[in-house]
């Protein structure tokens, strides 16, 4: 049996503070817009959505993000983290490596990041984060509160994956040949959220460990978006979540969103692309 439900998840939780406050709604535009709902009306730090089922999930840029009613763990947090908006990366870096502290512990498997906010299994897309931002206007400005929406594939058969994707897809049970209980997964995730917020909270970054699980550096890239393209080798990425990338002029461009692409055919280099971040 994998149902979720307000009881289940509040009886396995080992948190603090992260889901102490929940949300389970079997269907949801988005958790997202929830979350967002929750966040206006002042709902806690740590504030956790989660659904079954979204009529309207998506990615950045209002992309869609397709998960069959059941088969996913989709959820969104309320953050109000003491945090300068440029600092914002700093959660999607921390939920990021939290994915896959998670999916280790759960099932074995080692998953990597691609920038800016894919989580991979070899060259395909296991889960993505979607980072929203309410500031307070002042000076100087802070964030008031953040929505971190997480989709990871759980249980998808490989014909339920969504196809003709840019970056091709996979589940947790197409990787393994079983099926994955989604519950072991969301406490373990939501404790290792929870252990890297209160990090970010304290005023670390996790800007170098999300670095090391970076795919993308030291890799050639074409980045897109604008109306543009620019080619070049992903050097570094600056402590706000800045992608560097050496032009074959020489010069150093700082990319905050684009489209990455991996250029096939240079050394190391399979086909790997992804949208630009929305903080
Ligand atoms: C993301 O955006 O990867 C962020 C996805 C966040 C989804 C969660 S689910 C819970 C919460 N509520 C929401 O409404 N959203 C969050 P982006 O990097 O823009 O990637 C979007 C692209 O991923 C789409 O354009 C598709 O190409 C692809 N895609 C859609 N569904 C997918 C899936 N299940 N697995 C892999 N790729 C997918």
């Amino acid at each position: 049996m994998d149902e979720l439900s307000v009881r289940r998840i509040e009886a396995a939780l080992t948190t603090a503070f992260i889901g102490r406050s929940l949300a389970y709604l079997p269907e949801v535009t988005s958790t997202n817009d929830v979350a967002r709902h929750l966040a206006v009306a002042g709902a806690a730090d740590g504030t956790v959505v989660i659904a079954d089922h979204q009529t309207a999930g998506r990615g950045r840029l209002e992309r869609p993000w397709v998960a069959p009613p059941g088969s996913s763990l989709l959820l969104s947090l309320v953050l109000r983290p003491p945090l300068a908006p440029h600092q914002a990366q700093r959660l999607t870096m921390a939920c990021g490596l939290a994915v896959l502290d998670a999916v280790k512990g759960a099932t074995g498997l080692e998953l990597s990041l691609k920038w800016p906010n894919d989580v991979l299994a070899g060259e395909n897309k296991v889960a993505g984060i979607l980072t929203e931002l309410d500031l307070r206007p002042g000076s100087p400005c802070r964030i008031d509160y953040a929505i971190v929406g997480i989709g990871i594939n759980v249980n998808l058969a490989a014909g339920e994956l969504p196809a003709e994707l840019i970056v091709p897809a996979a589940s947790l049970s197409s990787l393994l040949g079983d099926r994955v209980p989604r519950l072991p997964l969301l406490v373990a995730l939501l404790a290792a959220i929870e252990e890297r917020y209160v990090a970010v909270r304290a005023g670390r970054s996790p800007h170098d460990e999300w670095a090391q699980r970076l795919i993308t550096l030291g890799r050639r890239v074409t980045v897109s978006g604008g109306g543009g393209a620019m080619e070049g080798v992903a050097e570094g990425v600056e402590q706000d979540g800045a992608l560097l990338l050496r032009l074959d002029d020489g010069r150093l461009e700082r990319v905050l969103a684009g489209d990455v692409t991996l250029v096939r055919g240079a050394p190391g280099a399979p086909s790997i692309s992804g949208p630009a971040p929305a903080v």
